[in-house]
C-alpha cells in the first residue's frame, strides 16, 4: 500500500501509518508458521531478569540475551538448529518500506519477532549489537496498540511518544539509528486478528 501517509519522527526516520495493513493476514500466517518450529520465549537478561516481551526470529541469523549477554547467532539455542528462513512476505514488505524511504538496496538478514501482552513493555535502549549501522531497522506492528517511546542520543534525553497501530510500519536510519527508544507498558485491549497480543517484526542487517 504506497498510499499510505508518510509522517517524519526523526531527521532520518518515518511513521508509514497503515503501510502493511493489507498484508497483516499473510504476515500473521507466516508467524505461526515460525514460531511452531521457533517458539516464542521469554529470554533473560545478562543479570538474570526476564525481558516481558516474547520473542523469537527468522533469517540467517536471531538475536538473543543469555547470560552471556547480547549478541546474533545462527542457531536457535532451544533446539540449536538454524533459525527459520525469513519468508518471502517479510522481505519484500521491509524492503518496500525501505525504499518508500528512500533506503535503496536494503536486505535484511534477521527478523526479531517480539510479541508484547498488556501490560509488557520494553525500557529506553539503544539497538548497538549490529556490525553496521549506516543499514536502516524496518519495524512493523501488528495487533493490538502500543506507545513508542523516541527519545535522543543521551538516555537523559526526554523521549517524543508515538502511537503504533496495528498496520503501522516505522523506518529508522542514519543519525536516528543510534537513538534510544523504548515500548510503554501496554494497555489492556483486543485486535480481532492478534487477541490480547501486539507483534512488532523488526528486520535489520545485523552481519
Ligand atoms: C528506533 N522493539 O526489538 S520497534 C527492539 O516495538 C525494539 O518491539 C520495539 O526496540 C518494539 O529492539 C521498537 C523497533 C526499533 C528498533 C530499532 C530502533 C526502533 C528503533 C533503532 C533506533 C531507533
Ligand atoms: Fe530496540
Amino acid at each position: 500500500m504506497s498510499t499510505a501517509p508518510v509522517r517524519m519522527i526523526g531527521q532520518h526516520s518515518f511513521l508509514l501509518k497503515g503501510f502493511a495493513s493489507a498484508e497483516a493476514t499473510n504476515l500473521l500466517a507466516d508467524i505461526k508458521h515460525i514460531t511452531s518450529q521457533s517458539p516464542l520465549r521469554h529470554m533473560t537478561t545478562r543479570r538474570g531478569y526476564q525481558m516481558a516481551a516474547q520473542m523469537t526470529n527468522c533469517g540467517r541469523v536471531g538475536w538473543v540475551s543469555d547470560s552471556k549477554g547480547y549478541r546474533y547467532q545462527t542457531e536457535d539455542p532451544l533446539s540449536d538448529l538454524a533459525w527459520p528462513s525469513m519468508p518471502r512476505s517479510f522481505l519484500t514488505l521491509a524492503k518496500k518500506a525501505a525504499e518508500e524511504c528512500d533506503y535503496d538496496n536494503f536486505i535484511p538478514d534477521v527478523c526479531l519477532i517480539n510479541c508484547y501482552y498488556p501490560r509488557a513493555g520494553m525500557g529506553l535502549h539503544q539497538d548497538k549489537d549490529e556490525k553496521d549501522f549506516t543499514q536502516p531497522i524496518v519495524s512493523v506492528s501488528l495487533g493490538i496498540p502500543a506507545v513508542f517511546l523516541f527519545g535522543g542520543l543521551r538516555r537523559s534525553d526526554k523521549p517524543d511518544a508515538y502511537l503504533l497501530e496495528h498496520g503501522d510500519v516505522v523506518v529508522w536510519g542514519g543519525g536516528d539509528r543510534l537513538r534510544f527508544h523504548g515500548i510503554s507498558p501496554l494497555k489492556l485491549a483486543h485486535h480481532d486478528l492478534t487477541g490480547q497480543c501486539r507483534f512488532n517484526l523488526t528486520f535489520r542487517l545485523a552481519s
